[in-house]
Formats: structure tokens, C-alpha cells, sequence
């Protein structure tokens, strides 16, 4: 880690007791916890507002993870727009396979577009509950974060100058491309997984072909259908990893999903302009232990899973829930419990989700791999989920993240 302080262009260092990296669903949770009880903080994000406002990404939310947005006043918008889902349905051999995950753990879905809850929480953060926040920073530096006065330095958008901000902790929210996992200590466990498989992410505007997100087991690789908004709907296509967007023409996509997604008994889907396309090379990453001194990981920046079974935005707003809460006591109460207790806390659910996330794979996966022993593990997957109701009462509750315990 870096131990020498920059001298800030601009007179003396700023002073804040939390210094936030990165305005995704964690960073911005944590500032809006810490705001409401009144404690200063300061987020830094290198683009823009109008930037993460816009940038398309999850939808799939768990119950517990609204209710938590909720109890912090933070899903009035959501409340208000999401799509409440109940089902999925696996397709294969032409056929479909309703699996209804409400009735076995009376909980929903909601649909709502990562980039809508982003612009709530921003809003939410600055403008109602007077948060800090400066866009558009580069080169962010963390110093000296192994004492008890550690600070961040980063070049401002407005000076392009650089600034120091003194403070006590530091939340590393920069997702999966920024700086606080550049610079984690020797002591840092980083376990990855790689799937072997990419996936061509695809944001379409059409209006979902079906009322509850769809998972397409096709030899000739995975397909998903998953509802955006009534104008768009996301759609994965499994191709091999490192794949060019530019082999995927418009005719290639569509024609692949039609026939990945198709039953029998179902109109083809809706075709439109595909807005989005980009290859996703799937895999996973949890960093341990989340916390080097005083920083604190959360989010993407300290585990990543890939979209397989929607599961990191969720991870991001538990992490932010467990930090947001510890500052807080900490910070006006001085109970240290929850700031010792946070890593471990956060790694069981997260562990958990990454075990699901292996084992989905191995069902969307299993026929286009090649392999006639994989396919035939999937089919029985498969055929136990709708013949088994132990395995379809374990497959809801890891689904929808209902487990009592971690
Ligand atoms: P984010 O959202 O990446 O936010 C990090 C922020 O940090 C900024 N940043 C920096 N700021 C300052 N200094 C630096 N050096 C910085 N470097 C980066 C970035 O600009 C950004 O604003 O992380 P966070 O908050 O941890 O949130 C994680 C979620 O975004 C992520 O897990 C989900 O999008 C994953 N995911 C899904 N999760 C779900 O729970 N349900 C889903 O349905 C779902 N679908 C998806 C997904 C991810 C996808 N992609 C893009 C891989 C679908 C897709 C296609």
C-alpha cells in the first residue's frame, strides 16, 4: 500500500471521516446510510452523473435486498415501477418448464433496471440527503490506509489539480475494474473461477416475449430472456470466450435466440434493434478478507459473479447494508462489533452465491459443451427440479436468497 502523502495543490487536505470509491448501487447505499444518521462523507466516481445514470447492467433484485432498500427510505421509486416476478421457465428439447418460486418461498423478484435504482440513489445521496460527491476524478491514490488516519488523493475534474482528503475509513466500491484491488497488501486470498464459456450480453429494444424471465438449455449453447422494461429486454447468447461482438450480426443474433429460446407451443419471440451487444467472459473472483486496515471492500470490488445466476448487485447492496450499518455505529456510537464482524459476515452469503452460481452453470452449460456425460448430469439437473419437491424447495431458496442463515 502507498504510505507517502501528495501535497494537495490546493491549500490544507480536506477532512472527512468516510472517503467512498465508486458510485454504484454499494458506494451510493453506504453514502445515503451514513447520511441519514448524519455522518460526512465523500463519494468519488471517475465518470460522469449523466454516465451511471444511463449505464445498463442488472435488473433481477431479491426480496430481502429490496425490503433493505426499503427500510433505509430507499425504494420508494422502486416500490413504485419494478416488475414483481414469481416464475421462470426453463426451455429445452422444444418443450417449457414453468418453475413458480413464489409459491414455494412466498417471495418475489423485482425487475428495475440497475440504471434506475443508480439515478434513485444518486438522487436520494446529493440532492435530498446532502451527500458529497465529485464526478469525473482520475487517478485516484489510497494512502496509508494500515494507520488510523488514512487518506485518499485523487486529480479533480473541476481544478484538475490534485486533492487530499483525510479520513478515517475507506469504502472501496469501484467495482471490478478500479484501483482499491490494484493495491491490496501480499496477505490478500484471491480465488477465481473461469467458467471457459463467454457470454454475448444483448440489450434489445423489443418488449419481452414472455412474462417471467427464461433460460433456453439448447445444444447449441445457453440462451436467456430476461425483462428489462416493457421496450427492453436483455438476452444472453453463450459463444466462445474472447468472441468478437462484430461475428454477431443482427441476423446471427436473432436467429440464434429463436431457435435457443423456441418451444412449440410459443409465438417466435419479438425481434427489435439490438441496443447493447458485448462479450462477457464469464467468471468469478472473491477477495478475502474485504478489509486490509481501514479499508473496506465492498460489492464487485471484492467479489465478482458473473451474471449466471443474478446475483451481484444483490452481494453489492448486502456488503453495503452490513458496512453502511457498521460505520454508522461505530462512527456515533463507537461499537466496533459490526466493522469486526463484517468480512465474515459478508463472505458466508457471498460463498453461498458463488456455490449456486457453479452449480446453474452447470445446467446451462452441460448439452453445449460437447460432452455426453455433462448433458446427461443436466438432463437429470433438470428433471429433478420438476420431479423432486426437496430439489425444487432447495433450487427456490438459493434462487431467491431466502436461506435463514448464511
Ligand atoms: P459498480 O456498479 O461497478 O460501481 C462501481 C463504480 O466505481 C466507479 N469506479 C471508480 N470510481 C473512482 N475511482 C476509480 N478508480 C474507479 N473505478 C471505477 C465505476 O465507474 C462505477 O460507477 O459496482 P457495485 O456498486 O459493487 O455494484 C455491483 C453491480 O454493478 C454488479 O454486481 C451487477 O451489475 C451484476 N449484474 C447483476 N447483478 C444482479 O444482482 N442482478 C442482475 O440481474 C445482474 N445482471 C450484472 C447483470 C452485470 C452485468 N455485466 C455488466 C457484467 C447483467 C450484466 C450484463
Amino acid at each position: 500500500m502507498t504510505s507517502s502523502l501528495p501535497q494537495p495543490a490546493t491549500g490544507a487536505p480536506e477532512r472527512c471521516p468516510v472517503v467512498i470509491v465508486g458510485a454504484g448501487p454499494a458506494g451510493l447505499t453506504i453514502g445515503s446510510i451514513l447520511r441519514a444518521a448524519g455522518v460526512d462523507c465523500l463519494v468519488l466516481e471517475t465518470e460522469t452523473r449523466e454516465f451511471i445514470e444511463q449505464r445498463p447492467r442488472a435488473g433481477v433484485l431479491e426480496e430481502w435486498a429490496v425490503r433493505g432498500l426499503q427500510r433505509r427510505g430507499l425504494a420508494d421509486n422502486l416500490l413504485e415501477r419494478a416488475q414483481l416476478h414469481t416464475e421462470c421457465e426453463f426451455r429445452f428439447g422444444g418443450e417449457r418448464f414453468r418453475f413458480s418460486y413464489t409459491e414455494l418461498t412466498g417471495q418475489h423478484h423485482f425487475i428495475y433496471p440497475q440504471q434506475f435504482l443508480v439515478t434513485d440513489l444518486v438522487r436520494e445521496y446529493a440532492d435530498v440527503r446532502g451527500g458529497r460527491i465529485r464526478f469525473g476524478v482520475r487517478d485516484v491514490q489510497l494512502l496509508d490506509l494500515d494507520t488510523s488516519r488514512p487518506s485518499v488523493s485523487y486529480i479533480s475534474a473541476e481544478t484538475g489539480q490534485r486533492e487530499v482528503v483525510e479520513c478515517d475509513f475507506v469504502a472501496g466500491c469501484d467495482g471490478a475494474r478500479g484501483v482499491t484491488r490494484t493495491i491490496l497488501p501480499a496477505t490478500a486470498e484471491i480465488s477465481r473461477h473461469d467458467y471457459g464459456v463467454g457470454w454475448l450480453a444483448l440489450l434489445a429494444e423489443a418488449p419481452p416475449s414472455n412474462d417471467c424471465v427464461v433460460f433456453g438449455i439448447h445444444p447449441n449453447g445457453f440462451a436467456g430472456h430476461m425483462a428489462r422494461s416493457p421496450e427492453v429486454t436483455r438476452y444472453y447468447l453463450e459463444c466462445p470466450p474472447g468472441d468478437d461482438p462484430e461475428n454477431w450480426s443482427h441476423e446471427r443474433v436473432w436467429s440464434e435466440l429463436q431457435q435457443r429460446l423456441g418451444a412449440t407451443d410459443r409465438p417466435p419471440l419479438t425481434e427489435g434493434r439490438l441496443i447493447e451487444k458485448r462479450v462477457l467472459d464469464m467468471h468469478n473472483y472473491v477477495v478475502e478478507p474485504m478489509v486490509f486496515g481501514r479499508l473496506f471492500l465492498a460489492g464487485d470490488a471484492a467479489h465478482l459473479t458473473a451474471p449466471i445466476a443474478a446475483k451481484g448487485m444483490n452481494l453489492a447492496l448486502h456488503d453495503a447494508y452490513l458496512l453502511g450499518d457498521a460505520l454508522v455505529a461505530y462512527l456515533t456510537k463507537g461499537g466496533e462489533n459490526g466493522l469486526d464482524t463484517y468480512a465474515q459476515t459478508c463472505l458466508r452469503r457471498v460463498w453461498d452465491y458463488q456455490e449456486f452460481s457453479e452449480w446453474l452453470s452447470g445446467v446451462y452449460h452441460g448439452t453445449s459443451s460437447g460432452d455426453p456425460y455433462r448433458a446427461g448430469t443436466t438432463f437429470a439437473r433438470l428433471r429433478r427440479l420438476f420431479t423432486s419437491p426437496a430439489a425444487a424447495a432447495a433450487f427456490a431458496e438459493q434462487y431467491l436468497g431466502t436461506a435463514s442463515t448464511y
